[in-house]
């Protein structure tokens, strides 16, 4: 497998209980390299376009507000397999469930409230990375 990227972000609560040094130095750990990184208030329309695939759900509102108007940590990784790398890295969706050693798994309990969101596919990666950093290029 050629070497890919991927887009992570953290949500507001893992800003808020200061685990932006201790998520990243996971990646970097891996040898992921950081291309870009910023700090980027995350309105509530960029946050239904970022999670419109999910809406009609019935925890779509709540995801909403859990991302929505406040600030997020953005992040675009590369390296070998970056995206299922960075999705094993990160752990199952509900944190009850993420083995211990992952993210999810060490540091959440709440299933919305997650921590962290990583691009599931290069076709995700290509429209998350549109609205978090519309200023990416390929050829970064
Ligand atoms: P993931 O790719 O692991 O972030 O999971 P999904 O794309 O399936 O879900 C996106 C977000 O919706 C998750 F981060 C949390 C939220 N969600 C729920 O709150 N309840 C669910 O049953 C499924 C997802």
């Amino acid at each position: 497998m050629e070497e890919e990227y991927t887009l992570v972000f953290l949500k507001p609560s893992a800003i808020k209980r200061g685990l932006i040094g201790a998520i990243l130095s996971r990646f970097e750990r891996k040898g992921l390299e950081v291309v870009s990184i910023k700090s980027i208030y995350m309105t509530r329309e960029m946050a239904e376009e970022f999670y419109s695939v999910h809406k009609g759900k019935p925890f779509f509102e709540e995801l909403i507000s859990t991302v929505g108007e406040n600030k997020i940590v953005a992040f675009i990784l590369k390296g070998r397999s970056a995206i299922s790398v960075v999705r094993s890295l990160v752990g199952a969706t509900d944190p009850v469930k993420a083995a211990p050693g992952t993210i999810r798994g060490d540091f959440g309990l709440d299933i919305t409230d997650n921590l962290i969101h990583a691009s599931d596919s290069p076709e995700s990666f290509r429209r998350e990375v549109s609205i978090l950093f519309p200023e990416f290029k390929l050829t970064n």
